[in-house]
């Protein structure tokens, strides 16, 4: 079994971008002529060795089946999975493991909460509150459960920077509000929410908090205790980790009132042809044969992330986006759409009189991956009446050598497209 390692780095650790570099086998090739400038860590981050290896040991080791099997591979199985588990405790500072359910990614975990806690508590004429700057996974599965159960969806707005309007943010608080449902980084502006403020807000109300943090889990440290948040959802490949797993943090005194998400095998207590009861939390959860390799992967990944450490990350990135803001903003006509004052690793922009897609697929032609579309949030598009960006999304290995790439990509962009 893979042991498990903390090392967190003091304050004062140099940061060794080239070295983290090598630990990313696939960064080093080219694509289509170029070395490779992988500028799309937003949608998935890429892999490092020792995850990678953390999957092969799993499965030419450890595999079988967990919490089924008296025989010694299950036996090793159950406890990687179980001490993934723990691993995953510690990094979100959940105050009991049986807080953490294994799901899909953050998609399946707001599904799960909107199904289970939503469909269960909610009546006709309670609200969900979300904000405009939600991926779709956190809008659909609200607007859902409205839909089954009567419920209203109300929507904060954002200003011009991609900012959440905190006024409109209070004055829709009341007490008809039963979930408040935002993300922790949007994917398509940056923008970094002021949880500290909205939590403890929603519950003076009496509702619970969701938060969104696909996008943070990456890029900063989190305490779900220090939060005070009711569930937290993430998922693993975007914080490099493998795709297919994702994690579902969720207060253990609302988990335990919970129902069930799904039925089937490792979810129950007692089944017979006429009854079933259910196994507490997390199984309760985890119908099925779980993600086993996907979840001990991001334990190593964990492992990974803190051995750099969050606040170094954080803090690389942070001079690396406003290294880039910098560079790109002395290109003609380039609008960037979300400027918020608190951002992360994320530019969004876009030009008046080149389509996003030319400029994807030319940058593709230089070896640089962005993304260009709607980023599954369609509303923020509409918010800016366009129909998509392009966005370059930074890791803890991209180099201001890459964004310097990127703004002589744009540059040639405009020398073609104009
Ligand atoms: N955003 C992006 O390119 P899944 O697919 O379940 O791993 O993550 C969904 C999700 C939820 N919330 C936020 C804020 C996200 O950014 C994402 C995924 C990717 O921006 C793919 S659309």
């Amino acid at each position: 079994m893979t042991p498990i390692t903390q090392s967190p780095r003091s304050a004062s650790t140099p940061y060794h971008v080239e070295q983290y570099r090598r630990d990313f086998p696939i960064l080093s090739q080219q694509v289509h002529g170029h070395p490779l400038v992988y500028l799309d860590n937003a949608a998935t981050t890429q892999k490092p060795q020792v995850v990678l290896r953390a999957i092969q040991h799993y499965y030419e080791q450890d595999n079988a089946n967990v919490h089924r099997g008296v025989h010694e591979l299950s036996v090793r199985a159950t406890a990687a999975y179980e001490q993934a588990r723990l691993k995953v405790q510690r990094f979100l500072n959940a105050g009991r493991s049986e807080e953490i359910i294994f799901v899909r990614g953050a998609t399946e975990g707001v599904n799960l909460v909107a199904q289970s806690y939503g469909r269960s508590q909610l009546y006709d004429g309670d609200e969900v509150l979300i904000t405009h700057m939600e991926h779709h996974s956190n809008i659909v599965p609200w607007q859902m459960v409205c839909e089954q159960t009567g419920a209203h969806l109300r929507v904060v707005p954002i200003n011009d920077r991609g900012e959440l309007l905190m006024d409109e943010y209070h004055r829709l608080l009341t007490p008809r509000t039963r979930i408040v449902a935002v993300t922790h980084i949007s994917n398509a502006l940056g923008t970094i929410n002021p949880l500290r403020e909205m939590i403890p807000a929603a519950h003076a109300v009496g509702a619970v908090v969701l938060v969104d943090g696909a996008q943070a889990a990456p890029h900063l440290p989190i305490d779900v205790r220090e939060l005070q948040c009711d569930f937290y959802v993430l998922s693993g490949h975007k914080m490099y980790g493998p795709s297919g797993v994702g994690v579902l943090y969720g207060r253990s005194d609302l988990l335990r009132a919970m129902p069930p998400y799904q039925g089937g095998g490792e979810m129950i207590r007692t089944v017979t042809l006429e009854h079933t009861t259910y196994n507490d939390p997390p199984h309760r959860f985890e119908a099925g044969t779980p993600h086993i390799s996907g979840a001990v992967a991001l334990a190593s990944a964990i492992d990974y992330l803190q051995d750099i450490g969050l606040e170094h990350i954080a803090a690389y990135e942070q001079a690396l986006l406003e290294y880039a803001t910098a560079a790109l903003a002395e290109l003609p006509g380039l609008r960037f759409i979300g400027t918020a004052s608190d951002k992360a690793a994320v530019l969004s922009w876009h030009f008046d009189d080149i389509h996003p897609h030319d400029i994807g697929t030319f940058l593709d032609h230089e070896g640089i991956a962005v993304r260009t579309g709607h980023h599954c949030a369609q509303p923020v598009m509409d918010r800016y009446n366009i129909p998509a960006t392009v966005r370059a999304s930074f890791g803890l290995y991209n180099t201001r050598d890459e964004v310097d790439c990127l703004v002589h990509g744009l540059q040639k962009v405009i020398k073609v497209f104009r």
